[in-house]
């Protein structure tokens, strides 16, 4: 079995290594490094990317796709099941579990500011979180400091604290905090340590890998046997990086700069 997974930088990474777990495959985890960070783009943009890297994802024949970005899924993921015939997966925030622990009480959604402006999460919020005041907050700066952390080691705690201050999530003090941008997971310890009061947090990892394997028995792959996995970057990765990559288990690394 071949998966593919899309997502601009290392947040999806959250995603697979959940999914890694439960579904014995080869990885192709296309990062789309060029166009770091989504958050900013246009719907437009978006949908014409995922196009261009799915069609690359399909010349190295995948079984099925996961958009392992919930900027991407929330704006691309229902057009591209209307362009390809292929099983994609989408990511998008756990706001339906986080409500049910919640049972009315305050949560918020963190997450890039291309999720939070969508029609997709007005619509998730409207229908799920019941009774809950939801607090949206959107920052690419918290995208950018999960990709120095994955990929530097860089300590971030102070950053990552100066971003809750600003959003005044503190002084809203939410139950639960809903990750919708799966770089955060990433960021767990210092958002928890950035809250006076620590909420629960939520992510869509471990729902996602349930998924994937639900739709992965399904499938009749002419790869049946596991080789490695593979990591494409769309722009040429320092050293340093291509050092990290390795040691995250991919036995094979590539750029398409495209
Ligand atoms: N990881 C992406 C998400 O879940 O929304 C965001 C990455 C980005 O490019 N902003």
């Amino acid at each position: 079995m071949r998966i593919g997974f899309i997502d601009s930088g290392v947040g999806g990474l959250s995603i697979l290594e959940a999914v890694r777990v439960l579904v014995p495959a080869d990885y192709f985890y296309m990062m789309d490094n060029r166009y770091l960070p989504y958050g900013t783009k246009s719907e437009l943009f978006i949908r014409q990317r995922l196009k261009q890297l799915t069609e690359h994802l399909l010349t190295h024949q995948v079984d099925l796709i996961v958009i392992a970005c919930n900027t991407a899924t929330t704006q691309a993921v229902d057009w591209l099941r209307q362009q390809f015939d292929l099983p994609f997966v989408g990511v998008v925030p756990a706001i339906k579990p986080a409500a049910l622990y919640c049972a009315g009480e305050k949560m918020a959604l963190l997450a890039t500011p291309a999720t939070v402006k969508g029609y997709y999460i007005q619509k998730l919020v409207a229908d799920y979180a019941g009774q809950s005041q939801v607090q949206l907050v959107g920052s690419s700066e918290l995208v950018m400091l999960a990709e120095q952390k994955v990929w530097e080691g860089a300590d971030v705690k102070a950053e990552v604290a100066e971003v809750i201050r600003e959003s005044g999530l503190n002084e809203f003090a939410p139950k639960a905090i809903i990750l919708g941008c799966t770089h955060f997971p990433f960021l767990a310890q210092e958002i928890r340590l950035a809250f006076t009061k620590a909420p629960k947090l939520f992510d869509t990892a471990d729902a996602i890998a349930r998924r994937v394997q639900h739709l992965a028995a399904a499938i009749i792959s002419p790869y049946k046997e596991k080789k490695q996995d593979c990591f494409i970057a769309t722009q040429e990765l320092t050293e340093q990086q291509k050092l990290r990559v390795k040691q995250m288990g991919f036995g094979q690394q590539s750029c398409w700069p495209d």
